[in-house]
């Protein structure tokens, strides 16, 4: 059990201002947790600009990126790292489509967003992204490796 606990995988993920301002935390951590991921780090920050163009590097030749890294350093973003099988892959299913007009009802941006500028929620594109991102936004000491009690009933 510890083994594959060791090894399972994981992914980064932001509740952006837009979302933390619309008091959204517990909805959406509560989505991730109901459905049996783990979570294994969890802070408020506000992200410098410098940090946000850090983060979204790989869209800085797009005509919003300037934008982004605006939003995304205005104001508390909740950090998170979250561990599961699949938890990549799943994680961008229960976030759904980039553009909310676009994503189904059901996932998170279906339902609690509107236009892609304020899309609420970020989540690792892939597993060197993930391991990047959760570098980038964590030190390695703030990453939890206690096993929870209910992994048992999941596995
Ligand atoms: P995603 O992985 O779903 O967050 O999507 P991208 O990495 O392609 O885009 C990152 C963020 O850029 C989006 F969450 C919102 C923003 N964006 C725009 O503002 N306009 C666009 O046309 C596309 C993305």
């Amino acid at each position: 059990q510890d083994a594959h606990a060791a090894e399972m995988e994981r992914t980064f993920i932001a509740i952006k201002p837009d979302g933390v301002q619309r008091g959204l935390i517990s909805e959406i951590v509560a989505r991730f947790e109901r459905k049996g991921f783990k979570l294994v780090a969890i802070k408020l920050v506000v992200p410098s600009k410098d940090f946000a163009q850090k983060h979204y590097h790989d869209l800085k030749e797009r005509p919003f990126f300037n934008g982004l890294c605006d939003f995304l350093s205005s104001g508390p973003v909740l950090a998170m790292v979250w561990e599961g099988e699949g938890v990549i892959k799943y994680g961008r299913k229960l976030i759904g489509a980039t553009d909310p007009q676009k994503s189904e009802p059901g996932t998170i941006r279906g339902d609690l967003a509107v236009v892609v500028g304020r899309n609420i929620i970020h989540g690792s594109d892939g597993p060197e992204t993930a391991k990047d991102e959760i570098k980038l936004w964590f030190k390695p000491e703030e990453l939890n490796t206690c096993t929870i009690n209910s992994e048992k009933w999941v596995y």
